[in-house]
């Protein structure tokens, strides 16, 4: 009952679309409203020169704030792949102040790479990397970056850092005398000492002093308590927060950051808040506007016709971003304007980042390309190792599939209506109680026969597990992380007692390597009683979701480990959660099978362990739409396996949306199908025989597709770049593609504009590349590049293209499930170019176990020039073994009915004569049965 009254409560306080009220806006955030008032040009910061060091790879100088006499230390690192590091962290801080450990959102301590001291006196130092300089500016301390004498990125130009040492609240005996006894008597209270807290050199003593002489100066009320609703935070340590602007010269258009439901571009925030950062579990979330979302990736990429440049945040508190635009000032730099051609004023992006704890650490990337900054990133943060085959395939999910009738039905289902599926899933009412790892027998008697029975088809199961623990004493996976002390504190150092779906819950202390340690046993097949190897997991409510906590999570001051607060490294609690939960999956098989996990929260460094989504969206049209902008900005900052809900996870789409939506969401990396509670049942066989019809066709055009996406994950793998990819990514000089958010690239080759309005029939769809031509995958019907053309799009009609000069191989059997399709045979879709050639790659291996990094795989290409299709492996390390072979190669835009086809294989048989068919008006050339198996060397030559 009492469980009950928790949840409708849950629902109370969120029963209209999104509850404002309960997300704070910058005006009620304490350091948001301090750093924001920050005024240009006023910054009291210079840097010390004479306090300056110069290494191999880095310096570091002191910085002074002129108006509390606080110093700073300064670290430049040259990194190598073209990336600077800026970090500020204080002098000699009172308390340690917290650092993201490298391992979890960097994969590794970044390489260094030499720089060298050029300049140096009174006004100026300045350092060069390579083509890179950068000026450092001393009073007011500012640093210009400059590649190949252009200035790219400058720091702290508008003067807005802002760095709140932490202090003691002197004020605090007189006032609150028995908080004091508290904090002296608790031992949760307090951070270990910094490393030189006890012995201070003399001078250091008189300047705290002064600090805290010049602290009642600036104290401000919510800096040492902060109530927002009925909620206050207690602010043991006080104002904390770390701010800098950073200017992107020359650039008009930045992205990234998300997670956002707003465009692609990043918008000025003039005249809204600015963008935040802070995981929250927001309900029936509103679009267009910068409120923060489940997951944070402070990234953000600045892109014009010359250049792509970025910067990565490396702070896991709550964040927030101001975006202006600006004109750069020329007087600066002076060599500028030959830089942006044919405009007298220099269009600039200003940004302005802060967080509330934390230091300041900056990677520059410096591209110079759109590739370049994404291998960029991915050096620091880590790449989407190469999902199994089914994860990538459809999966069909609702809140909740009720009982293992209900699971064999849809199955059946399914199956009886020709719809393939892979994968399975349980939401929160397959378990007992909301007690995750336990199923509720009642409903789910025999578990692993369920998941037997799928998995003759090659399917698989996924159940949830939330990281909130039912507070119940009979219940061994809270009460083991109880008694071995596991579970995040409050900050009287008691277990944190929140509400969830469960009731009255605990949650582990993930950021702890050791609780990790502890919840990847949860996952083996003795614990996890009822699990099979096919059972996988879906994180979610990770940020985490507290239903009775101040904006729905934890508490500020909640403590975890080495006593950092939550206020420290709110945005990567969720990441720890999926990152322990992948590796539980992974040990079941002793790192042999790949695996699969969903998470809602997310953080910089997240696509190395997990799938996201992009949580509870709406049924209506204008969700649809946003989805792709969502899905752009995630797959750019990294997260490459990403989608979002199709159909719209609250409310009852018609039909027509449902439809479209299929057709959209057929291009999301992450494939799934998903509804709340309360909806109608909506599996495509429940829909009219029209609409299941072409929701299968779509479908089945990602089935045959596979091979594209498996190769194109594997390459995402080694190089970073996105999958799911705005246009500028391949066509970086076209600024008419800056903004287009409404259309997409899969990888380079597939062109898509699916349609997201209501009872709309055409579109405008723009063909980049000048000098590329583009083919109606269907029709084959041909598009010259760098025009707009209006094309019909009946409700049955996906618009998706595929470039001339590419070739792509598919498999067009259709299968029930991916796994059936693994022996399945290829047909190469070769679209010429206007010079009658093309290009593709197909990567493969046995789609589900970890043996191609141990050289198990193959890496083919294909070609076709002057009238001859070869096919040859381009990566000697990879041999893979395997009975798929080529059934049919279609050629498109091929100009005449050719006389005589041979194949050369180069692997056996001398040259033999194959099959083929001409369609004129088509301009498709079809060969039938090559015969080849996909690993011969073989030359096919058309006369
Ligand atoms: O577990 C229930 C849902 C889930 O279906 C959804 O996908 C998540 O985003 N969950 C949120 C909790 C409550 C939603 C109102």
């Amino acid at each position: 009952m009492l469980q009950l009254l928790f949840c409708l409560s849950y629902f109370v306080i969120l029963s209209s679309a999104v509850s404002r009220e309960n997300f704070k806006t910058c005006e009620q955030s304490g350091f948001c409203k301090r750093n924001r008032a920050m005024q240009p040009g006023q910054s009291p910061y210079i840097a010390l020169v004479d306090s300056l060091q110069v290494q191999a790879n880095s310096l570091n100088i002191q910085l002074l704030n002129k108006n509390n006499n606080v110093r700073l230390k300064l670290e430049v690192f040259g990194l190598q792949d073209n990336m600077f590091r800026v970090k500020i962290n204080e002098l000699s801080p009172i308390k340690e102040r917290y650092e993201i450990p490298v391992g979890d959102s960097l994969i590794e301590e970044p390489k260094l790479h030499n720089i060298n001291l050029s300049q140096k006196d009174k006004d100026k130092v300045v350092f060069t990397m390579d083509s890179n300089k950068v000026v450092m500016s001393v009073e007011p301390f500012r640093m210009d970056i400059y590649s190949n004498e252009d200035p790219v990125i400058s720091i702290n130009a508008q003067g807005l850092m802002k760095f709140e040492h932490y202090r003691k609240k002197e004020s605090w005996l007189s006032t609150t005398g028995s908080s004091l006894f508290s904090w002296f008597t608790n031992p949760f209270r307090e951070a270990p000492p910094a490393e030189n807290e006890e012995e201070k050199p003399e001078g250091e003593e008189k300047k705290e002093e002064e600090n805290a002489a010049e602290t009642k100066t600036e104290e401000e009320p919510d800096m040492w308590e902060e109530t927002f609703k009925t909620f206050t935070d207690s602010k043991p340590h006080g104002p904390s927060s770390v701010g800098i602007d950073v200017s992107f010269p020359g650039f008009e258009d930045v992205y990234g950051i998300p997670e956002h439901a707003d465009t692609m571009a990043l918008k000025t925030t003039k005249t809204t808040d600015p963008y935040r950062l802070f995981n929250l579990d927001v309900f029936e979330y509103e679009l267009y506007n910068p409120m923060a979302l489940y997951g944070a990736v402070p990234l953000m990429y600045a892109h014009n016709e010359m250049r792509t440049v970025g910067i990565f945040w490396h702070n896991a508190a709550e964040t927030w971003i101001d975006i202006s635009s600006n004109t750069a000032d020329k007087s600066v730099f002076s060599h500028i304007a030959d830089f942006v051609k044919g405009n007298n004023e220099i269009p600039q992006t200003d940004t302005h980042w802060f967080s509330e704890s934390g230091v300041i650490d900056i990677f520059i990337l410096l591209g110079p390309t759109p590739s370049n900054v994404f291998k960029q990133y991915a050096r620091l943060t880590g790449t989407t190792p190469l999902p199994p085959l089914y994860s990538i395939a459809y999966h069909q999910c609702r809140w909740n599939y009720n009982d293992q009738d209900d699971v064999k039905s849809v199955d059946a289902n399914f199956d009886k209506y020709d719809l393939p599926y892979d994968v399975i899933w349980l939401d929160i009412e397959h378990t007992d109680g909301k007690k995750y790892f336990t199923w509720a027998h009642e409903k789910f008697p025999h578990p692993e026969e369920m998941i037997k029975n799928l998995s003759v088809k090659g399917r698989k199961l996924v159940t949830i597990v939330d990281p909130h623990l039912k507070r119940e004493d009979g219940y061994s996976v809270y009460t083991d992380a109880r008694d071995k002390g596991y579970l995040v504190k409050n900050k009287d150092g008691n277990d944190y007692d929140g509400w969830c779906w469960p009731g009255s819950s605990s949650w582990p202390d993930f950021t702890n390597a050791e609780v990790r340690e502890w919840w990847t046993g949860k996952f083996s097949l003795s614990e996890y009683k009822g699990s099979t190897p096919d059972l996988i997991v879906w994180n979610d409510m990770n940020e985490p979701s507290v239903f009775n906590g101040p904006e729905i999570t934890f508490h500020k001051d909640v403590k975890h480990m080495n006593g950092f607060e939550n206020r420290d490294l709110h945005n990567i609690y969720g990441l720890y959660v999926h990152q322990a939960t992948m590796e539980g999956l992974l040990r079941r098989s002793g790192g042999k099978e790949r695996s699969f996990v969903l998470t809602r929260a997310f953080f910089a460094g997240s696509q190395r362990h997990s799938a996201v989504w992009t949580g509870d969206n709406i049924g209506e049209w204008s969700h649809l739409k946003v989805s792709i902008p969502m899905v752009l900005s995630l797959n750019l900052a990294g997260i490459t396996f990403s989608g979002a809900d199709v159909g719209g996870f609250f409310k009852n789409p018609e039909h027509e949306l449902i439809t479209r939506w299929y057709q959209t969401g057929v291009f999301y990396p992450f494939l799934r199908a998903h509804a709340h509670l309360d909806t109608k049942r909506r599996e495509p066989y429940l829909l009219p025989e029209e609409h299941m019809n072409i929701i299968r066709e779509a479908l089945r055009l990602r089935y045959s597709l596979l091979p594209y996406w498996y190769t194109l994950f594997y390459q995402a793998e080694q190089d970073g770049l996105p999958i799911f990819r705005p246009l500028w990514v391949d066509y970086p000089k076209n600024k008419e593609v800056f903004r287009m958010d409404d259309q997409f690239l899969l990888g380079s080759s597939i062109l898509a504009k699916p349609i997201t309005d209501q009872g709309t029939t055409n579109t405008n769809v723009y063909f980049p590349g000048r000098h590329d031509i583009w083919y109606d995958i269907e029709t084959y019907e041909v598009y010259d590049g760098g025009v707009t053309k209006n094309v019909a799009a009946p409700l049955d009609k996906i618009p998706v293209y595929q470039k001339g000069g590419s070739i792509i191989p598919r498999k067009l059997r259709p299968r029930r499930s991916s796994s059936l399709m693994y022996q399945d045979p290829f047909t190469l879709i070769v679209c010429l170019d206007q010079q009658g050639s093309a290009k593709g790659e197909l990567y493969l291996d046995d789609y589900h176990t970890f043996q191609y990094r141990n050289g198990e795989y193959l890496l083919r290409e294909f070609t076709f020039n002057n009238n001859n299709l070869s096919s040859k492996n381009i990566d000697p390390t990879g041999q893979f073994n395997t009975r798929e072979w080529i059934e049919k190669i279609i050629i498109v835009g091929y100009p005449k009915n050719p006389l005589n086809i041979s194949i050369k294989n180069f692997s056996g048989e001398n040259s033999k004569r194959l099959d083929h068919k001409y369609n004129s008006e088509e301009k498709s050339l079809t060969i039938r049965k090559p015969g080849v198996n996909i690993a011969d060397v073989w030359t096919i030559t058309i006369e």
